[in-house]
């Protein structure tokens, strides 16, 4: 075979692989393999300088020639394979314009804090004034200055959270540890006891602690909402008459209440509060143990040891305090069957409310 039959034969075989190259890749192997230092054509150029001197011409054209048609051929092939390619990464990564949006949900109020809020403005109508505190207190404040016995069950390791300063390698031992996190708000009345001028009312929202394992009834931490009274000629009719008015804002005006005498350190007498059951109107139910009444709070008229701690004098002022958790009357109202979900912040139940 002469060197230009030779020449034609690769022209035409590389030309044929560049039409049958599908990938940009795959063009740029036969651009190698065809004009690369190694490259078949290359080598057939490289051999024209052995070819006699007076055919040397028209080989050296013939060559040229097939070179330049094959960059050509490369070049072209080489456009239409990258703009697939482009096109074909666009379709890729493109965005459905027509799928539908993901909506920004808005976040509500937790149904604990609406209920505390709702609660604490029925208070403020009648002239009450909101107090917060540390929800870490000294055992002073927590138990001591709430005429609480150093022996009384609810300070033992069992009920109440212990603070212990690590620092230190204290162990915590009640007793050891004066330092507790709060199991009642009552620590923020008697600061106000000792701080504010007389006559006092006031509330005392917030979380305390309490050493429970949670199940259906009770739960480690939950939110407490506290009052407190203390101003001349104050009795136990206003207590009632107080309550009687907090509880037909909270449940309703067909609701009946009743109090039954009860124990607390810190008030004397002392007195639970039930609500009537809102499901069988007081005839009694499984809702309300056949009883027909719903335990909602507990209150009394202060006892005079109390203000024996923060300088009061029980002859010219009296006063009542009154305790309930939040989420007991939010389970009384919307009919919660277990405290644990208004813990959980599952939200198929919070959207609910
Ligand atoms: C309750 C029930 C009864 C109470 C008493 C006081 C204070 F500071 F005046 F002594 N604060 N809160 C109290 C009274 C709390 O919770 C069930």
């Amino acid at each position: 075979m002469s060197i230009l039959e030779a020449i034609d034969e690769q022209q035409a075989a590389v030309l044929s692989r560049i039409a049958e190259a599908s990938s940009t890749a795959e063009l740029e192997s036969v651009r190698v393999e065809a004009l690369g230092k190694k490259g078949s054509l290359t080598q057939l150029l490289r051999g024209i300088s052995q070819v006699p001197t007076e055919e040397r011409a028209a080989v050296g054209q013939a060559g040229n020639a097939a070179r330049d048609l094959v960059e050509a051929a490369l070049e072209q092939r080489r456009a239409i394979l990258a703009t697939a390619e482009l096109q074909a990464r666009i379709n890729a990564a493109a965005i459905d314009v027509t799928l539908p949006g993901r909506a920004h949900t808005i976040g509500a109020q937790h149904l604990i804090s609406r209920l505390t809020e709702e609660i604490v403005e029925v208070f403020r109508g009648i002239g009450y004034r909101v107090v917060s505190g540390s929800e870490v207190e000294t055992c002073y404040y927590n138990f001591t200055a709430l005429n609480t016995p150093p022996d009384h069950p609810s300070k033992s390791l069992a009920d109440t959270f212990y603070v212990v300063d690590r620092s230190g390698e204290q162990s915590a031992i009640a007793g050891e540890s004066d330092v507790v996190l709060r199991t009642q708000t009552s620590g923020v009345q008697v600061h106000t006891m000792e701080d504010c001028e007389l006559p006092i009312y006031i509330l005392a929202p917030g979380r305390v602690y309490r050493r429970d394992v949670a199940d259906p009834t009770h739960l480690p931490q939950f939110t407490q909402i506290e009052g407190l009274v203390v101003d001349k000629g104050i009795t136990f009719g206003d207590l009632k008459g107080t309550l009687e008015y907090f509880c037909q804002q909270v449940f309703g005006p067909a609701r009946k209440t009743r109090f039954r005498p009860h124990f607390f350190p810190f008030t004397e007498p002392s007195a639970e509060v039930d609500v009537s059951c809102g499901i069988c109107g007081g005839t009694g139910c499984r809702s309300c143990k056949g009883t027909g009444w719903l335990e909602i709070l507990g209150c009394g008229m202060v006892d005079p040891n109390v203000y024996g701690y923060v300088d009061i004098d029980p002859e010219e002022y009296s006063g009542f305090a009154f305790g309930l958790g939040v989420e007991r009357i939010a389970c009384l109202k919307y009919n919660v069957p277990d405290l644990r979900y208004l813990l959980e912040g599952d939200m198929r139940f919070l959207r609910q409310f």
